[in-house]
């Protein structure tokens, strides 16, 4: 219950009691929150205190909102690890969650320049390109723009649907790609009005952009991959050593 004599603004009280509630599992990932005024009765505030409440932890990205639903508890940020070479759907799979994509591009194209610069390849060679959103329990987390080296892994976008399966192992099980290393670079920055309806976020908000290419045990580059993860949605986590 609020106190009204406390210190602490009614607003900042209801966000308490909504975190708790997340935090005992109460309200569980995914659920709809009660709405603005069953908590304005619940607690005697005005609605614009709980809209208040309900806004900050929108921002916080601990809700959602889905339009013409309601708003909707977040699932908690999912950490990745920086130690091992792992595709999107070891991750989430390792985690429990269900990983999916959304295939928005898969063709052959002629490598621009930048391509060609990072795969080491010669300009307008051919390469795969794979765009897709990836998603976890059917809510999007990145966008991921891959190209990868044509020459080996010859047919793949005719025998394979990336909306079911997963690039790495088939690269893996059926061209023998051995990935070894990958060079990863990471950029913060506000999400474009292109990529931001794709991750169904604000034009705007806090991305992470990553750039990887990724190598084969002949120190080869097989794939350029450029993504852009939902700033509020991924955290990710590297162990250090000093040697
Ligand atoms: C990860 C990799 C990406 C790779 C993809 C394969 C990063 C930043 N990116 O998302 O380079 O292409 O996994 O995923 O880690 P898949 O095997 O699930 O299709």
């Amino acid at each position: 219950m609020l106190r009204e004599d406390s210190s602490k603004p009614l607003y900042e009280q209801i966000k308490e009691y909504i975190l708790y509630k997340i935090q005992t599992g109460e309200f569980a990932p995914n659920t709809r929150l009660p709405s603005e005024r069953n908590f304005a009765k619940q607690f005697g505030v005005s609605r614009l205190t709980v809209s208040k409440a309900l806004k900050e932890l929108i921002q916080a990205g601990r809700l959602y909102v889905q339009i013409g639903k309601g708003t909707y508890i977040s699932e908690d940020s999912i950490d990745l690890q920086l130690e091992t070479l792992t595709s999107f759907t070891e991750e989430m799979t390792d985690r429990q969650q269900n990983p999916t994509s959304r295939v928005l591009q898969a063709e052959l194209v002629l490598a621009d320049e930048n391509i060609a610069h990072h795969l080491k390849l010669p300009i307008a060679v051919s390469v795969v390109l794979l765009r897709r959103v990836r998603l976890v329990n059917k809510r999007p987390i990145a966008l991921e723009e891959s190209s990868i080296v044509a020459s080996i892994c010859p047919n793949i976008l005719t025998n394979h649907d990336f909306s079911q399966e997963s690039l790495y192992a088939v690269l893996r099980e059926k061209y023998n790609v051995m990935m070894t290393y990958a060079e990863q670079s990471f950029e913060a920055r506000a999400a474009t009005e292109k990529e931001a309806p794709y991750l169904e976020i604000a034009t705007g908000n806090p991305v992470l952009s990553i750039n990887r290419v990724t190598y084969t045990q002949d120190n080869k580059p097989f794939e350029y991959v450029k993504s852009v993860y939902r700033g509020d949605r991924y955290k990710f986590r590297a162990i250090l050593r000093r040697i």
